[in-house]
């Protein structure tokens, strides 16, 4: 019933064509791929996700460092970051991908450095103008919430629809991600029925960011929030090792699992939950 993905975070620095593969081979209807455009080749991707039988769902962006901050109090540092998803929103449109994601502020800033208001402010211009270039290429954005311990900018579901709503473009909806979800929104399937047709992608993950399955949270409710909202989008997993630098621990060689088991492992646990929906 529902489309799955598996995003290739956790995969990265691998080559994107055994990621494509490995995601075909589990039985996946499509890839998330890591927003570093001089990175991927998007003609390139297509072709070889169309030769194996999958799509490519969406594009995690990856906001980090002054230059990737729509909020940042440098003006030159914003147009940076609105230039930076201009070019995710090509690489998107490249690789067919209908969706990518946007997130106002960066990963590890932890405090506002101007005005909150002004910061708002800033976001919502960013977004509007990322929002447009997007349009043209015809992908939509969609404002992701991160827990506390990663931002202090958009910690909830709510705060990221009401961002959406000041935003006001046809094409710019908002995104869940269980594992943020489970530490600052209050009822994740809750926050999906309230954000309704806005809900526009999704990452899952257990609550320890390993896949369903290795963490206490509970799918089924959230699936059946999906399920009734009429969720279209894909159910992509975002998996991530369990430690305060997950990519340092993955470049040591530490969390295999994340590539072939987990893989395996989130569809199999997730898709098997399908039939306790009603
Ligand atoms: C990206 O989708 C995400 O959820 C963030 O936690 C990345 O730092
Ligand atoms: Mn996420």
């Amino acid at each position: 019933m529902f489309r799955y993905s598996y995003d290739a975070l956790v995969y990265f620095g691998e080559d994107i064509s055994e990621s494509i593969k490995r995601v075909a081979r589990f039985g996946y209807d499509a890839i998330e791929l890591v927003g570093e455009p001089d990175q991927l080749d998007g003609a390139s991707i297509r072709q070889q996700t169309a030769d194996a039988g999958i799509g490519v769902s969406s594009i995690c962006s990856i906001f980090t460092g002054e230059g990737r901050d729509l909020t940042n109090k440098s003006g030159a540092n914003r147009e940076k970051a609105v230039d930076y998803c201009k070019k995710v929103a090509d690489l998107a449109a490249a690789s067919g991908a209908p969706i990518m994601i946007v997130a106002p502020s960066p990963v590890g800033k932890m405090a506002p450095e101007s005005a909150p208001d002004q910061e708002w402010a800033w976001a919502v211009e960013g977004i509007q103008k990322a929002a447009d270039y997007a349009a043209s290429q015809n992908v939509k954005l969609c404002i992701e919430a991160w827990n506390r311990y990663e931002t202090h900018f958009i910690n909830r579901i709510p705060q990221a629809v009401d961002l959406m709503k000041a935003v006001d473009k046809p094409n710019v909806g908002v995104m869940g991600d269980t594992f943020h979800m489970n530490i600052d929104d209050s009822d994740i399937a809750g926050a999906i029925r309230e954000a309704g047709k806005s809900m526009i992608h999704i990452h899952f993950a257990d609550s320890n960011r390993a896949a369903p399955g290795e963490g206490h949270t509970d799918f089924v409710p959230i699936m059946q929030a999906l399920k009734d909202v009429g969720y279209e989008g894909h159910i992509t997993f975002e998996l991530l090792p369990s430690s305060s630098d997950p990519f340092a621990t993955l470049r040591r060689g530490g969390g295999r699992e994340f590539y072939d088991d987990y893989t395996k492992q989130s569809i199999e646990v997730i898709k098997g939950l399908e039939s306790r929906l009603a």
